[in-house]
Parts: C-alpha cells; structure tokens; sequence
C-alpha cells in the first residue's frame, strides 16, 4: 500500500453527505427526466408504453420504475436521434469501437466535456496528481475516450501533459525517460508491454525512471495484474473506469487505498441489477452496473446497461471521500464464455495464471467445439527461465495450470505452454478470447 497522503481535487463534491448527495442526485434525476422525456421521443414513447410520466419521478428511490436503454438503442437510434439537445450544442463527438458494424458514438455539450474533464481531473489527482506532475497519456488520441479524457484530466489539474496516444513503445520510453514523467495513462495490458521492454532496454524504474502512479483501465484486469504491475513499474497502479456512453474515463476511479473505485455520484447514479429479471440488488451484492448521468446535456443515458459486473459498497473509505464505490469488474455478462453449461470468466483464469511461477500474463482463451462438445484452450506464453528449463519441469508447470482451472472454475481445459513473445502485444484494449463457436 502507497505511503503517499490522499488528495482530493474537489472535496465539496467528493466528501458530502451522503443525505446531502442523495438530495442533489433526487432533484438532477428528475431534472435529467424531464428533459429527457421532452426532448427524445424514443425515451419518452418507452416511458409512455410504461405508464410513466415524468412528475412520477421524485427522487432516487424512483429510479427503479424507469425503462432501462441499451447499447443497441445507441446502434438503432444512430448517430443523433438520442442527442437531447440541438445538434448545434454539440462540440465533441467520440466512440468505441464494438465488436461489430458501426462504431457507438456519443455526443457532448461543450457541458458534458467540462464534467468529464473534472472527472478526470478527480481520477487523477486520486491516484497522487498535482500540477507539478508530468502525466504520459499513452491511451489512444482519437474517437476513443481514452487519450483525451486522460489529456482534459491532466490539463484541468495545469500538470505537464505528453499526449504520446498508444504504440511506439520504445519512443514512450524515451519520452518517458528524458522528460521525467510521472505518472503513466494507458490500458493495463500496454502497462505490462511497457514494463517488459522498459526491463529489455536496461532501464531500472524507480532509477531511472521517475513513474510514481498509473491509471490504468478500459478492460478488464485482476487483483494479481495490479501487484504485478506495481512490482515491475515500481508504481501504484490505479484502476479506473468509464464507458463512452456515461462520458469515458473517470466515471469512477481507485484513491491510492485501491479497495474499490470511487464513483463520481454527483454526476451519475450507480445501480446494481440482476442481469435476468431486471430487478436492484442490494449493496454488496453482485451483479450488473447500470449507470444514470444526471448532469449530461447532449446525450444523457438513463439506466443503461452496461453488462459490466461488479458489486457497489458505501462503507467509508480511508480517504475520505463519501462517495459509494464499484468494486473491479469481473468481466462482462456478454464476455462470460459457457463451456459445457459452466459459466467462464477470462479473469478466473488470469488469477490463475498470474499466480503461477514460469508464465507471463499474456494468455488467449479459445473456445470451439469438437464432436458436438465445448473445448477451451488457454494459450499462455512461457517466462525466458521457464523456456530454458528442463521438458519434465515445463510439463509439470502446464499440468498445474490445468488442475488450478479444473479446481477454480471446474472445467477441463487444453493449458498450451507458447514460447516467449508468441503471443500478440496489446497497445490498447488487448483481445483476450476467441470463441470459435460464434464463427
Ligand atoms: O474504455 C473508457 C475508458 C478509457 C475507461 C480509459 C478507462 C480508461 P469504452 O471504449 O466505451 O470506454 O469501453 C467501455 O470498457 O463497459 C467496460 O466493459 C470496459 N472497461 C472500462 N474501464 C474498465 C475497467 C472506455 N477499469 C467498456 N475495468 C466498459 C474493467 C473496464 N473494464
């Protein structure tokens, strides 16, 4: 755990009462509604098939009577039929990628890109960031939310920014190097290629090198990802989390506590649903985040669904920030592989392979079906020590790994030992699964 002293960039915000939040939450949902139930006919025709008018709606408590939207709403009602405003009012557009077709793309007020820039500037300053920092933004610079929000953040805070976007990692390093950065945006999966070749180049984080934090997120990854990181940057690695939808990166983020991350309620409202009926669950409890914004302007969501599972606590944090955190994502309910009936999450395994001596955390899960039946091969790439080592010892490490599967998430799989570097190196969200199945 990082020594250094919390700082909070906006305290007012951060630190009020959970009584004085949940009033200001109540009055810009309805608000939120009402515009929204005005000015978007999709919406407003989805509230009237429900029997819901906006007048309905008082507070959080009524949140759980309003329809839910969807990412194929964003894809259906593409690109402007969603926007709450005048198309005029919209500055910014940016987007992600899908797995399918056309891009998701959102539009922001000049409104929504100054929360999203405080936001950022939150998350930042959480994870150790003033303005005497140096702060390397390495997520990519374009439609992706990533690199600008990283950027807006860091801008807002008067750090030193070096807007890199992904690739070009020996250049990163160089950068990273002559100009003393600090503290590293990017995806996890480019944090680790970046350890690596920061190690094959003969540089010594924490000599040569003055990184203290990084922020990282967009995709899933584990508890034992993060030690790993912080051991080979010599950092604290900071999770953090957002979606294009809500207002990409910031929407929630780790204080350097790093139990959990602090979600920016005074902008968005979290709720947690079962993922089959629809219904809230109580904190604690584990299932799918739905996010409302209640300050956006352009395209203001209302109980979208992210897929993206995780559980929300408000017990108070050593920080000292009131607001309710989202624990990390364990995967997302359309990413859950189901081989022969059992449900399959990419970060059991990560677990797994993380925790065992001899193999690098760059692995691919593929999923096909032989003879009627599911097949899973997990393909992890060997350490240079374990390719070096002895035939008997290597096969005793793949026996390993696939009793560890069998005893974690209860399935045979095919464990294949690749050699060192085989595998393919994310510079931004790393693909991790290839269900053959779907095919
Ligand atoms: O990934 C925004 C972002 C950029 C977040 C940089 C953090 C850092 P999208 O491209 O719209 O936006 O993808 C959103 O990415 O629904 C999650 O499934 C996943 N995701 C984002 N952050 C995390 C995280 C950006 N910290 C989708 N942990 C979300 C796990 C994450 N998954």
């Amino acid at each position: 755990m990082s020594k250094r002293a919390h700082l909070i960039y906006n305290p007012e915000k951060e630190c009020m009462s959970r009584d004085e939040l949940h009033a200001l939450q109540s009055s810009r949902l309805a608000e939120t509604v009402r515009r929204e139930y005005e000015c978007v006919p999709m919406y407003r025709a989805r509230m009237d098939e429900k029997g819901i008018r906006p007048e309905d709606i008082h507070g959080v408590e009524d949140l759980q009577y309003l329809p839910f939207m969807e990412k194929t709403d964003l894809r259906d009602y593409y690109p402007f039929e969603l926007l709450a405003c005048p198309r005029s009012e919209i500055v910014r557009i940016q987007g992600s990628s899908g797995t399918t077709g056309k891009p998701i793309v959102s539009g922001y007020t000049r409104n929504d890109v100054d929360v999203w820039s405080e936001m950022m500037a939150r998350t930042l300053t959480a994870a150790g960031c003033t303005k005497d920092d140096t702060v390397q933004v390495a997520y990519g610079l374009g439609l992706f939310t990533g690199g600008f929000g990283a950027y807006q953040g860091a801008d807002r805070i008067g750090a030193m920014v070096v807007p890199m976007s992904s690739g070009n990692t020996q250049r990163q390093i160089m950068m990273m190097k002559d100009l003393g950065v600090t503290l590293l945006c990017c995806t996890p999966s480019y944090a680790t290629f970046l350890g690596e070749t920061i190690r094959e180049m003969g540089l010594v984080p924490g000599k040569d090198l003055k990184l203290k934090a990084g922020c990282f997120g967009a995709e899933p990854w584990t508890e034992e990802m993060r030690v790993h990181l912080e051991e080979l940057l010599g950092i604290d690695a900071c999770d953090i989390y957002g979606l294009t939808e809500i207002a990409g990166p910031g929407v929630a983020f780790n204080c350097l506590e790093k139990n959990g991350m602090h979600i920016n309620e005074d902008h968005v409202i979290a709720e947690i649903i079962d993922p089959a009926t629809g219904k809230q669950l109580p904190y604690g409890e584990k299932g799918e985040l739905v996010f409302t914004t209640i300050t956006k302007t352009g395209m203001p969501m209302i109980r979208y669904r992210t897929h993206d599972i995780c559980s929300l606590t408000d017990e108070r944090c050593a920080c000292g920030r009131t607001t309710a955190r989202m624990s990390r994502i364990t995967g997302r309910t359309d990413d859950m592989l189901i081989i022969r009936g059992v449900n399959v999450f990419p970060s059991q395994i990560e677990t797994v392979l993380i925790r065992t001596q001899g193999v690098a955390p760059h692995y691919m899960l593929i999923a096909d079906r032989v003879n009627h039946s599911d097949t899973l091969e997990v393909q992890v790439e060997m350490t240079e020590d374990m390719f070096s080592d002895t035939v008997a010892h290597i096969e005793n490490v793949r026996r390993y790994i696939t009793e560890q599967i069998k005893s974690v998430v209860g399935i045979s799989t095919k464990v294949t030992l690749m050699a060192p570097k085989a595998m393919p190196r994310s510079e931004g969200k790393a693909k991790r699964v290839i269900d053959n199945r779907k095919l």
